[in-house]
């Protein structure tokens, strides 16, 4: 695949760290959110091998807030997605898939919850903003939806506990995952999470200030040189073979929660209302006929920028893959793919076309590890 460079502009938004990670050697990008996010540092398999033994900072300014205040935020909040918030606790954060009247994926976001009338939506690639606006509106909601100008920096790697206490004290450790807290560094308050677009453990700062996130950044970078801290980003490696998902790439808003394997957040037994309660309880009677699997491809490359047709000896479809990268791990291509049905035994082979060649591979279940 030919590769361009990108050309920034106010639409494209950068992050008060683009400098520093420009400075750095960022060597390409993606965008989410209408914004910069940092794609690979040195490369895929080095920026991989690096995050599963030490500790890395990412800019991850790109997964925006969607703040939402006021009397009716937790009713809005509720609408828009079929996990059961109701007995929510402050400084907790809810994995939550947000879906649409048709019963339809809209977004993955980290619901936070940082008061009763206060929440923060920490959104995937999609314009929850305007959902949230529109539902508001229409029900005459009293709530106030901004998004706010908060910088998230992850913290993520083995070493990550190592470094987060050497700026925030050994308390940091009993931060129990997807719970935050408000941590000083320096005089400064910041919200820190046990969270991350990684299985290698880590936390994510909300920064709510350029010049103090700046600041950290460098002092992360001072302070982590003994745990060879390096600059780094979600990585497609890792995050396929955790089976962390992407929307827009493995999901988007022509898929239901059941066929992205999102079951155990779909709470349709509870009283709460949300958008496409009663669809989702028709979709689950009938049954789905498709969801997300694993898939292992005997092959050493992969170009991913559109779906990939998978075909049984018959020239049945079996599948289509969705993400997929070269896991040095599997020695394999792995791949999160959309499986029909009749294929999910996972007993036969399947045939994959790429670049104008025949590999075949397998089935197998999520996460790879
Ligand atoms: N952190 C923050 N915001 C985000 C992401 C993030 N916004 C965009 C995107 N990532 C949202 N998607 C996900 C997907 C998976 C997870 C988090 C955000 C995740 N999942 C765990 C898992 O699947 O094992 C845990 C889920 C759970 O315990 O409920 O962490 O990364 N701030």
């Amino acid at each position: 695949m030919k590769k361009f460079p990108i050309v920034k502009s106010r639409r494209l938004r950068s992050t008060p760290y683009t400098d520093r990670i420009e400075s750095q050697g960022v060597s390409s990008y993606t965008v989410y959110n209408h914004m910069l996010l940092p794609a690979t540092f040195k490369n895929l398999e080095a920026d991989y091998q690096h995050l599963k033994q030490f500790v890395q900072v990412w800019d991850v300014a790109a997964e925006r807030q969607v703040q939402i205040t006021g009397i009716d935020s937790a009713k809005l909040v509720q609408l828009m997605t079929c996990r059961d918030l109701s007995k929510s606790k402050i400084g907790r954060c809810y994995y939550a898939p947000l879906i649409d009247h048709e019963g339809y994926l809209v977004n993955d976001p980290i619901i936070n919850k940082l008061a009763d009338d206060k929440w923060w939506l920490s959104i995937a690639d999609s314009d929850v903003i305007f959902f949230a606006k529109g539902i508001a509106a229409g029900k005459n909601f009293d709530v106030e939806i901004t998004e706010p100008n908060v910088n998230i920096l992850a913290v993520q790697g083995p070493l990550s506990d190592n470094l987060m206490v050497k700026l925030f004290g050994e308390e940091i450790r009993e931060l129990r995952f997807f719970n935050f807290k408000y941590f000083e560094f320096k005089e400064k308050k910041y919200f820190v999470a046990r969270s991350g677009w990684s299985k290698q453990g880590g936390f994510e700062i909300y920064v709510e200030d350029n010049i103090a996130g700046q600041d950290l950044y460098d002092y992360l970078f001072e302070y982590g040189a003994e745990f060879k801290v390096r600059p780094g980003c979600p990585n497609q490696i890792e995050r396929i073979e955790s089976a962390l998902l992407s929307y827009g790439n493995d999901f988007d808003n022509r898929d239901n929660p059941f066929e992205a394997n999102f079951d155990k957040y779909v709470h349709l037994d509870s009283d709460v209302d949300f958008l496409g309660k009663e669809k989702l309880k028709k979709i689950k009677e009938d049954g789905i006929k498709r969801k997300l699997m694993g898939v292992k491809i005997d092959h050493d490359k992969i170009d991913m920028y559109c779906e990939k047709t998978l075909w049984d000896d018959k020239n049945n479809i079996v599948g289509y893959v969705r993400s997929a990268a070269y896991s040095p791990t599997f020695k394999k291509v792995i791949g999160i793919a959309m499986i029909n049905k009749p294929y999910w035994d996972k007993k036969d082979q399947f045939k994959i076309d790429i670049n104008e060649k025949i590999f075949v591979g397998t089935v197998c279940d999520l996460p790879f590890i």
